[in-house]
Order: structure tokens, then sequence, then C-alpha cells
């Protein structure tokens, strides 16, 4: 009997080094939640290498926290781009007693899986824009890039005062994203002395906006919002060449990426507009080092919002350490309190959870890439 506890303890010390992992070590789960599968993959798997590069670098480095070694382990849920599935995957990561939870990518799932997460005192980080996440008052949600409020009014002003549009015509696709984006798009038209000719809805799943485009011709549109995701932004640019609509889409975040490009066959996606927070990756920080780490490690390209969620990692850790505690409850109020410099900036947080320091830049597409136009 002895000598059978022995063989299994021994067993357990081999394994244990095997993996890199010494028997002391705490293991910190992150819980991570984005669209890995479906039309918006790309945009969850480029999330999910961003946390991917940081765990292995501060796993490799060795983190201490309260003279303990962790090590970081992710636990990554695919939400699909669904609100169901969202809070379905939510609750799993609340049974997983996860530490902390890198995500959600998508304001319709966000702000109801933050829910589940404040009932269980697990802290969110999310780049969800619509500004109703963190309006729900929970002491937990951060998000690490700045609301659609900023983005809304920026690309007015612009289509307004900088493109001079006088016949604006507005299309969402009924998520919690593009509806709300697409809101505080109309209201900073108006409150630019614009107008808004016309404004009609589709879905996240369409991709045949004939229908639609040909009755807002009549507009003789020369801007079109959208607000959704480039998987319909792209199919719309092709249909409104064909149909000779000349108007220039704009919309936020989920246009600007080279899969909106590729997706529109390239010409008919050129001069037409997105807005991000943030600055652009070649001014942030570390943003050229970062991109050129990630190419190495993912050969591909950064998609979007993978330097945010590879500084993510890097901000909980640091709040870890400066609590002494991988505890929720013990390093939330350090994660609160947090001045981190990062790759992509430098995060601090407003009572609210929102970032302190967010910069909106508006692009455009020329020759085939997404050109950096103005800084805001
Ligand atoms: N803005 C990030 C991804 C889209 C969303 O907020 O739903």
């Amino acid at each position: 009997m002895k000598s059978n506890k022995l063989a299994m303890s021994l067993i357990a010390v081999a394994l244990a080094s095997t993996c890199g992992l010494s028997l002391a070590d705490t293991v910190v789960k992150l819980g991570f939640g984005s669209p890995l599968t479906g039309p918006q993959a790309h945009y969850g798997k480029d999330n999910l290498n961003g946390v991917q590069l940081a765990v292995d670098e501060l796993n490799a480095k060795g983190v201490v926290v309260g003279g303990q070694k962790v090590k970081f382990e992710i636990v990554p849920e695919d939400d699909q781009a669904d609100p169901r599935t969202g809070t379905q995957v939510a609750q799993k990561l609340v049974d997983q007693k996860v530490n902390v939870v890198l995500g959600h990518f998508n304001s319709g799932v966000t702000i109801p899986a933050s829910k589940l997460y404040a009932d269980a005192g697990i802290p969110e980080l999310a780049v969800a824009t619509n500004p109703q996440y963190l309006k729900q008052g929970f002491k937990s949600a951060f998000r690490l890039v700045g609301n659609d409020a900023f983005l809304g009014k920026v690309l007015g002003e612009y289509a307004v005062k900088s493109l001079k549009a006088k016949s604006i015509v507005i299309v969402d696709d009924r998520t919690a994203y593009g509806q709300g984006l697409a809101d505080e798009f109309e209201k900073a038209v108006k409150a630019n002395g614009g107008k808004v000719a016309r404004r009609e809805f589709t879905t996240d799943k369409s991709t045949d906006f004939t229908s639609i485009l040909t009755s807002i011709k009549a507009n003789k549109p020369e801007v079109l919002f959208y607000g959704g995701a480039d998987a319909q932004a792209a199919p719309m640019a092709k249909q409104m060449q064909a149909l000779g609509i000349t108007a220039k889409i704009m919309g936020g975040d989920m246009l600007n990426t080279d899969k909106f490009i590729e997706l529109a066959g390239g010409k008919p996606a050129e001069g037409h507009f997105s807005a991000v927070s943030g600055a652009p990756i070649a001014k942030q920080p570390g943003g050229p080092a970062f991109e050129k780490k990630y190419k190495d490690k993912f050969k591909q390209d950064v998609v979007l919002f993978a330097p945010q969620f590879y500084d993510s990692v890097y901000l909980v850790a640091e709040a870890m350490k400066k609590a002494n505690s991988v505890e929720p409850a013990k390093f939330l109020p350090a994660l609160k309190a947090i001045n981190y410099k990062g790759v992509s900036g430098t995060f601090s947080f407003d009572a609210a959870g929102e970032p302190k320091n967010a910069p909106v830049t508006i692009y455009g597409v020329k020759n085939g890439k997404w050109d950096v136009v103005v800084v805001k």
C-alpha cells in the first residue's frame, strides 16, 4: 500500500515537471469568450491569439503573485456571436470558477453575459462597444476600448463637416452593436446640422441587399452608414457598385478588416470609411513590435483587437501582483486603480469601467488597404 502511494507521488511529480508546472504553482484560469466559429470567427480567433501570445510570454517568464509562482491557463469558449449561446458559455465559465473573463467581443453577447459574471464577482474585460454594457452599473465590468457613443459622434461629425454629405442614409443589422452605433451616428449627424434621409434595417445574417439598395438609390445618397459586420458590408459594397450607387459606406470597428476588402472583391471597397477606438497600430507604443511577434507566431496579420486582448492579460497579471492575490475579490480593486502601459496604449478606467484614454481613428480604403484618414 505504502509503495503504491509512493509510486503515485513520483508519477505526479514526473507529470507536473513534464508540463513545466511545479506542484506549488497556482493556476490562474483566464476565461475567454468570443465567436470562434461562423462568419465572425476571424474576429474571435484574433482576440484569442492576442491572449495566447501574452499567456505564453508570461508563463515562460514566470509570474509570482504573493510569493507563489502562477501559471496562466486559458479557458476558451465559443459564443458564436449569439446572445443565447453567450449566456450559456458565460454560465460554463462561472461554473468553472475562472479568475477573470477576457471578452466578450459582441455587445449583444456581452450585455446579457456580464450579469452572470457580475453576480459571481468575476472581473470582465470586454471590447463590446455598446455603451449599455457599462450602464448596468456592474462593479466588476471594464471596457478595453472606447464605446460607440464616441465612434458614432466622430463618424457623424466627419460625414457632415468633412465629407459635407447632404444626403445620408442609414442601414443597421438590428444587433445591439449595429443598431446602437447607427443610433449614435444619427444623433451626431443631427447635432452637426445634417439630415438623415432614410433609415433601413436588415439582419446580421443577410448578404442580399438589392431590394433595400434599390429603394435607397432614389435618395441619391452621398453617405451610407452601415451598422454591422464586414461579412454584410462587403456584399453591400459590391451590390452598391452594381446598382451605380456611389455613396461612401461608413461604419464602425467591425468594418475595419482585410476581410471587408477581400469579400468586397477589392475595387468595390475603395473609398469607404470605418472608425476604430484606439490609435493606429503603427502609432501604438508597442504596435509595430507586436505586429511582428503576432505574424511570426500565427502566420497572419492582426485582424482587429488582438493587441487589446494581449494587453488585457498583462494588466490582469499586474493587478494580481499589486494585490498579492489571484482571488477576484482581492485583485478587483487593483484593476480599478490600474495605470498600465500596454502595447496598444495606457490603460486606466473611470468609475464606470470605461477606459480613460480612448482616441478614435478614422480609416479609409485606399489602394486595397485601410489607410489612416484622421485620429480624433
Ligand atoms: N465593437 C466591437 C465588436 C462589436 C460589438 O461591440 O458588438
